[in-house]
């Protein structure tokens, strides 16, 4: 019967994109939405990033999950996200770097020569940014209007966490590597 093929294909066609949502995005909610996914234990540190959801919507947003979050400062644990806002201009125009202990500090810089360094003053950023730490939850959520960012169409972030261990050695997590970039996020 007719009708009993076109339901069929319907079927078809709704599990072939169920799946390949599945596979490129992790968390599929919106076009402005992105999940990436890092390996886990691939640093002895609670600071150990699991994953980075970047949301490019009326803020842009990064919350970025770790295996433990602490509050003492014996943590050492902290973290700068790198924003990429402009294609034009090499490497990532801002990086919002700070503390993962409770009390530390944070700040949003725009980045100097070529991008991934940071310049020592902040810029008097007429916007607002605010970064979130749940201790329970093992997260670190990250807002930043717009304004802060020159009004971006898509942005793309990179992730660079580090923690001191008990004996004293630094060690560092990058999502997926040194200064790799994440795929560009459109502008939902
Ligand atoms: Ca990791
Ligand atoms: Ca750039």
């Amino acid at each position: 019967m007719p009708s009993t093929t076109r339901t069929g294909r319907a079927i078809v066609a709704a599990a072939g994109l169920a799946l390949a949502a599945t596979t490129i995005v992790a968390s599929p909610a919106t076009a402005a939405t992105r999940t990436f996914d890092d390996a886990a234990g691939d640093v002895a540190h609670g600071v150990d990033v699991r994953s980075v959801k970047v949301v490019n919507d009326k803020n842009v947003r990064v919350v970025v999950r770790h295996d433990d979050l602490v509050r003492s400062f014996r943590s050492g644990a902290s973290m700068t996200v790198y924003l990429d806002t402009d294609r034009s201009g090499p490497g990532p125009e801002y990086g919002l770097a700070g503390a993962l202990f409770e009390g530390g500090d944070y700040g949003l810089l725009p980045t100097v020569g070529g991008g991934w360094k940071l310049s020592r003053r902040a810029l008097p950023l007429e916007c607002s940014y605010v970064s979130r730490i749940d201790y329970a939850a093992d997260v670190t959520r990250i807002r930043i209007s717009r304004g802060c960012l020159e009004r971006p169409g898509e942005v793309r972030v990179a992730v660079r966490a580090g923690g001191e261990q008990p004996d004293g050695d630094i060690v560092r997590d990058w999502l997926d590597g040194r200064r790799v970039l994440t795929p560009w996020v459109p502008r939902g």
